[in-house]
């Protein structure tokens, strides 16, 4: 079972799945980076300190390949697996960098593999002419997810100032599809995306 998040750069994806991780209980966070599902190219473990500290940055395309997190659900007596998928920024335009050219690819195929697709958008860029403003990629986003999987926008960065009248304006532009405030750093909404995620954990 695999939670993608996917986004533009920067909006903080990173520090949702590190985040998120942690909230559903996870001490540590064993990573594994992979181009391909189910073919890891390298397996580490972090602390959350240690994976805050290197996959976060100020910086947009600070990620740079997939990166996925198991972590044990139990479900009734069941012990399942849910990897949360962290993923490349997705940007208008053909990047200049092959890496990211091909980062991104490979979250474009991982969509269409994903049980539920979590779509993040920074509330507190919104309206702006910053990189991670959202705009017409994440029209195209939206379109592709709701036909192939239970789909979730979260609009982050709520504890920013703004981003409330930020997120009535995503919820206007997005009608019908459910969009939740979420904070990855304050963790605020993570009981309702947990909801949404185990609700689809048998799909
Ligand atoms: N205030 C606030 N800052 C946040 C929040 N989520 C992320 N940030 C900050 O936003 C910046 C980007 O966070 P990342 O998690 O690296 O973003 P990303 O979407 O993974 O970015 P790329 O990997 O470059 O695509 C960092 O400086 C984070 O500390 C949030 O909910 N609130
Ligand atoms: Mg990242």
């Amino acid at each position: 079972m695999e939670a993608l998040v996917i986004g533009k750069p920067n909006v903080g994806k990173s520090l949702f799945v590190i985040n998120f991780a942690a909230y559903l209980g996870v001490k540590e966070i064993r990573l594994q980076w992979t181009e391909r599902k189910e073919i890891p190219t390298k397996k580490i473990s972090l602390s959350l300190d240690e994976a805050r500290h290197k996959l976060v940055s100020q910086k947009p395309h600070k990620t740079l390949t997939i990166q996925s997190m198991s972590i044990e659900i139990m479900t009734g007596r069941q012990k399942k697996t849910l990897w949360i998928v962290d993923s490349v920024g997705l940007t208008e335009g053909i990047h200049h960098q092959a890496e990211i050219r091909q980062a991104m690819a490979n979250t474009l195929i991982r969509m269409g593999e994903a049980n539920v697709i979590l779509h993040m958008i920074d509330l507190s860029s919104v309206g702006s002419k910053r990189i991670e403003s959202f705009g017409p990629l994440d029209d195209e986003m939206a379109n592709y997810s709701k036909r192939i999987a239970p789909y979730l926008i979260l609009g982050n960065k709520i504890d920013k100032p703004g981003a409330i009248d930020n997120l009535h304006a995503v919820r206007e532009h997005f009608k019908g599809i459910p969009v939740i405030g979420v904070s990855a750093l304050t963790r605020r909404g993570f009981k309702e995306v947990k909801a949404f995620t185990l609700r689809h954990l048998d799909a």
